[in-house]
């Protein structure tokens, strides 16, 4: 947990009274690092001289000079990669689409608060705040490692996985994880999947990678069980690992040795990775799977073109509407309507429907009103070690029967 006394907060309002009145409020609630600014200007000489740019910014949209809009593309222009929370005493439209251009522009809102604020309103925005950076804490920018270095740290046992629940939409149980890789570099601290993966498929390491990934991942599940803890396990491959003639029974071999049933493993296939139709390796590789009756599931649904031929080509059971389809939906007719389509066509498939990139409220409420089957996301959880994964059930159990109270 990041300490309350080390989020760093700039609070941007014309008027002196509120400026105190924010500021106080923040204080008691136990923040010791806020800077209060009186315009937008100096709210700006304030981020370019201090060491660091806030964590999060409280917005007045109403000022003299410079207006909340316009501080926006201030702060686009200047990569602002903190979070934002939106003041105004203009009624909700004008929050809303203020909010929208905003996260139009990629920043992160925590959300609005109409004047005047309360305690808990500001609390509640705050609960919402999680440091970007959780994930890879020592590392700031990105660094290009070497096929070599990865070839040694996976030889070298530096991989490990990460797991990120996935909860039943209609009954909030916890039915599975999606394993995650991570880099654990000696020097550079926890590393993210986008920095090797691609090198790892660019230099014929991916073969190793994924084994390395699916023996831990299984041997891990196997504890779980012996746990009493009965999870899905889902596993990323590349289609290259599809494209090797002997991945299906490395991953039936490695089930039965492991004694965790196939049933039990979902193998997720990002949707550009989709075989074409003449592919004849990999459709070969994928029924193979199927027949062993492990689960196929179709990743990051929505960013690809795959066609409805390619989709009946392999008989998948599942398939991961792309987090873009997700987040925001209730508000953004337009991601609505993807995700929509996304919904009906696996459906149409005969497929389970994970929601994945669930962030907020919001979007959980969303997909309660849709017949989405699985979710995915912030909201529910974060990646995390194997290690923290029972005192989460436990603590998600809790969750529901105070957050959740009209459901068991
Ligand atoms: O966890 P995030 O955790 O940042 O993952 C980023 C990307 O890396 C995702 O697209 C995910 O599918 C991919 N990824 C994570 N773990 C693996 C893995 O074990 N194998 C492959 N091929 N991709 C992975
Ligand atoms: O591509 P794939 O769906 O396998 O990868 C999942 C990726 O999405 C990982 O990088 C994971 O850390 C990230 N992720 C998981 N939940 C959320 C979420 O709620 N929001 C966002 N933005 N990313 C998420
Ligand atoms: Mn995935």
């Amino acid at each position: 947990m990041t300490e309350k006394s080390t989020i760093r907060i700039l609070v941007v309002d014309d008027e002196p009274s509120a400026l105190r009145l924010l500021s106080r409020m923040l204080a008691n609630m136990g923040f010791a690092s806020v800077i209060p600014c009186n315009s937008g200007h100096a709210a700006l000489e304030q981020m370019d001289q201090a060491d660091g740019s806030p964590d999060v910014i409280l917005l007045d949209l109403n000022m003299p000079e410079m207006d909340g809009v316009e501080f926006v593309r201030k702060l686009v222009e200047r990569r602002y990669t903190g979070s934002l929370i939106l003041v105004s005493g203009e009624d909700e439209r004008v929050l809303q689409a203020t909010g929208n251009l905003v996260r139009a522009q990629q920043l992160t809102l925590l959300g609005s608060l109409q004047k005047p604020v309360t305690p808990k309103g500001l609390a509640a925005l705050f609960g919402k705040w999680s440091p970007p950076l959780q994930n890879h804490p020592s590392r700031a920018a990105k660094e290009v490692y070497s096929a070599d270095e990865l070839r040694a740290a996976i030889a070298n046992g530096e991989l490990v996985n990460y797991y990120q629940p996935k909860v039943a939409v209609a009954t909030h149980r916890v039915v599975g994880v999606e394993t995650l890789v991570r880099w654990c570099h000696p020097v550079d601290g926890m590393v993210l999947p986008d920095q090797f993966i691609d090198i790892a498929e660019t230099h014929g390491l991916i073969h190793d990678l994924t084994r390395t990934v699916l023996i831990n991942a299984l041997a891990q599940a196997k504890l779980w069980q012996e746990a009493g803890l009965v999870l899905q396990l889902g596993v990323n491959v590349s289609i290259d690992n599809l494209a090797s003639l002997d991945f299906a029974d490395f991953v039936t071999g490695l089930a039965d040795k492991t004694g965790v049933p196939p049933q039990q493993v979902v193998l997720e296939v990002a949707e550009n990775c989709i075989p074409a139709h003449d592919a004849r390796v990999p459709l070969e590789t994928l029924t193979r799977l199927r027949l062993k009756r492990f689960r196929l599931s179709i990743d990051d649904f929505g960013t690809g073109d795959s066609s409805l031929a390619q989709l009946r080509d392999v008989p998948f059971d599942e398939l991961k509407i792309d987090g873009s389809f997700v987040h925001h939906a209730s508000t953004d007719e337009v991601i609505r309507a993807k995700y929509d389509a996304s919904l009906a066509i696996a459906r149409e498939l005969g497929m389970e429907v994970v929601a994945e990139g669930v962030e907020d409220r919001d979007d959980w409420d969303f997909l309660c009103s849709t017949e989405c089957n699985l979710a995915q996301g912030y909201f529910i959880a974060r990646p995390m070690p194997a290690a923290d994964l029972p005192g989460w059930t436990q603590a998600w159990q809790e969750r529901i029967r105070k957050e959740f109270a009209a459901i068991s």
